[in-house]
């Protein structure tokens, strides 16, 4: 899998005399239009993407960090494309303009608010480029670093509607979807509702599992839920600032986004669902393995999103 390329430069700046790290990241993604799997048997859909993924790669910052961002179209593309973060306050005309195949377009934005939030295609028509896949997820690092308890794992679950002819956009606005997806495939982290499912989430029993969800939509409220378990800790948008706590199902809107922290007392599965039922059953279910033996690799590094 191509890693997101990302080059950190790191400036000086004085400020009343002290001295003050503003810190630049840049962050390039190029849209390109391909086949991606869209159930454990290896199902192929006509996706549209950033870096050929589905969801994009997760993009990670710090609050205070200056974004400068590049979205390159490939020139293999039929269609242009856009990149909204909703981490950006920008211009949307200018800045969240549409690339033309074979073209670039770049903007610089500042990332002020911390926590965890939407990144999609803005094109024309944008229920058809997010439900095709064109959408990911931003962490926004908070600063302060104990502004939140400390996670042990972190993973990201992105929902999203399955639309079984993605070039019928009348049944994507009449919400005619077939199936709801996590990180675009369908019981992709449930054996138990599908056995060609190989993967699953993992952690400890007492460990702190922080899920960044983020609801890509295009139409569904997600109702998000942990089967035999509670939510710790809710945080709308992923801010520290708006922590609430014991939390059973917490409603995430499309377009929206919010972290959950859970921690279970014993060993043991949970089943991570959108408790709106023809949503789980129709495949957003996500298991949760809390095992003495879980993988010291999963929901670190560059397993936070499973693929
Ligand atoms: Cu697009």
């Amino acid at each position: 899998m191509k890693k997101l390329s990302m080059s950190i430069a790191v400036a000086l700046a004085l400020l009343g005399g002290a001295a003050v790290q503003a810190k630049t990241v840049k962050i390039n993604l190029t849209a390109k239009e391909v086949e991606t799997a869209i159930d454990n048997k290896g199902t192929m859909y006509r996706s549209w993407t950033y870096e050929g993924m589905v969801p994009g790669p997760v993009i990670h910052v710090e609050e205070g960090d200056v974004v400068e961002f590049t979205l390159t179209n490939d020139k293999s593309s039929k269609n242009s494309h856009s990149v909204d973060f909703h981490a950006a306050r920008v211009d949307v005309v200018k800045d969240f303009e549409q690339v033309k195949p074979g073209e670039k377009g770049s903007y610089t934005f500042r990332a002020d608010y911390p926590g965890v939030f939407f990144y999609h295609c803005g094109a024309d028509p944008m229920i058809q480029h997010i439900a095709r896949g064109m959408y990911g997820a931003i962490i926004v690092d908070p600063k302060d670093k104990s502004a939140m308890p400390k996670a042990d794992r972190e993973y990201v679950l992105i929902q999203s509607e399955l639309y079984a002819n993605p070039d019928n956009q009348a049944d994507m606005m009449a919400n005619k979807w077939t199936n709801v997806m996590f990180n675009g495939g369908i019981f992709k982290y449930d054996p138990v509702h599908d056995p060609a499912a190989t993967r699953m989430l993992q952690a400890k029993p007492g460990e702190r599992v922080r899920i960044y969800f983020v609801n890509a939509g295009v139409n569904e409220f997600s109702s998000f839920h942990a089967i035999a378990g509670i939510w710790d800790k809710v945080y709308p948008s992923g801010n520290p600032k708006n922590a609430m706590t014991g939390l059973q199902s917490y409603t995430v809107g499309p377009g929206d986004a919010a972290a959950f922290d859970i921690i279970s007392p014993v060993e043991g599965a949970n089943a991570i669902v959108s408790h709106s039922l023809r949503q789980a059953l129709s495949g957003a279910i996500a298991i949760l393995q809390f095992t003495k033996d879980a993988d010291p690799k999963m929901g670190r590094g560059d397993n936070i999103l499973v693929r």
